[in-house]
């Protein structure tokens, strides 16, 4: 019998590579010449454009292009199948090398030595032991782990804020409403690597980043997003660095994307802005493992890496 299409729906980036390799396993239906096409099995989607899946009648899983499903789940017409999220080695590795990389060039005074180079300062600037400093990573699943194990390897206390409690080997562990101002309390360094669901919505803003500590020495704290944009408030950010709630920032992530060109955040001289690329989704790793999982579901195994709907994540 003849494999079922796969519908390629990407918004924002080229498709080209994604559609190149899909092909090689299944054939693939860019537009569906009909809203209804019953011989499409299996959507691979970034930010589909609405409704585009709601009436494919044989449609048995949706695949995000991404570890974060927000871009799916926006779309409140996406009928009732399992949604697949990237959970892979190459996409853990690429965040896990942003996060450690941002953590020590803001540890590692970064930015007031590319000032300094700018204007010929020979000047050595004070250090401190990675112990003396704690990192808290909002988001305790697979790329939070993995950045936390990094970071501890290199002598970071790392603590961790997450929905459920539990434990992770050498890192603090805090959990939900009861947990957070603990947790916002005890850490020097803000890592934000949550999903963006109605709960998590907005939750990086003042009142949140003024629970952070500012502990003598450290020159105030800093907040790293690579998580989702919607997930801060842009301008309760400048607000905080303005008033020297926050030291530095780090921003991958923003409200809106792309940043516009009217924002702040771009020219401000204590704030680090990359174009939402912590960690790029590279089909040449993540293609074949979703063809794999679409023969293994045609073959009756059950879809890894599943989203919980209720929880949107
Ligand atoms: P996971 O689903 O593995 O982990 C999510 C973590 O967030 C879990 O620890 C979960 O808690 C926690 N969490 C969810 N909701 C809440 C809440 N309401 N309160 C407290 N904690 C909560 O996701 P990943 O680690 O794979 O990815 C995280 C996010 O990173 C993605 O959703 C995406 O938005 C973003 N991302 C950004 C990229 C970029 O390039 N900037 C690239 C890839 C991902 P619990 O453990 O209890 O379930
Ligand atoms: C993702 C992303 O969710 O790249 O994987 O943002």
């Amino acid at each position: 019998m003849a494999k079922s299409k796969v519908l390629l729906s990407i918004t924002g980036f080229n498709p080209q590579r994604w559609q190149e390799l899909l092909a090689a396993g299944r054939d693939v239906v860019l537009a569906p010449e009909r809203p209804d096409d019953p011989s499409i099995g299996y959507a691979v989607v970034w930010k589909q454009p609405p409704g585009v899946l709601s009436r494919l009648p044989n449609l048995k899983a949706i695949f995000s292009v991404g570890a974060g499903v927000d871009h799916i789940l926006a779309d409140r017409t996406v009928p009732d199948v399992p949604i697949v999220r990237v959970v892979a080695d190459n996409l853990t590795q690429y965040m896990t090398e942003y996060v450690v990389w941002r953590v020590l060039d803001h540890h590692r005074s970064g930015s007031a030595y590319r000032a300094q180079q700018k204007r010929k300062v020979w000047r050595e600037l004070p250090q401190r032991p990675a112990q003396d400093v704690t990192v808290g990573i909002m988001g305790l699943g697979t790329l939070g782990r993995a950045s936390a194990a990094a970071l501890r390897s290199l002598g970071f206390r790392v603590n961790g804020w997450s929905r459920r409690a539990g434990p992770v080997e050498g890192v603090e562990t805090f959990a939900g409403e009861a947990g957070l101002n603990a947790f916002l309390n005890a850490t020097d360094i803000l890592v934000v690597l949550l999903p963006l669901t109605e709960a998590t919505r907005g939750i990086i803003d003042y009142a949140l980043l003024k629970q952070l500590r500012r502990r003598n020495g450290l020159g105030g704290s800093v907040l790293i997003n690579a998580g989702r944009g919607r997930l801060q408030k842009d301008d309760d950010i400048l607000r905080a660095l303005d008033d020297g709630t926050l030291k530095e920032a780090t921003l991958d992530v923003f409200e809106v994307e792309p940043l516009p060109k009217t924002s702040g955040l771009w020219t401000h001289r204590q704030v680090f802005v990359t174009p939402h690329g912590a960690a790029t989704s590279d089909p040449n790793h993540l293609v074949a493992p979703m063809l794999s999982q679409m023969d293994a579901h045609d073959g009756g195994a059950p879809l890894k890496d599943l989203v919980d709907r209720a929880s949107g994540y």
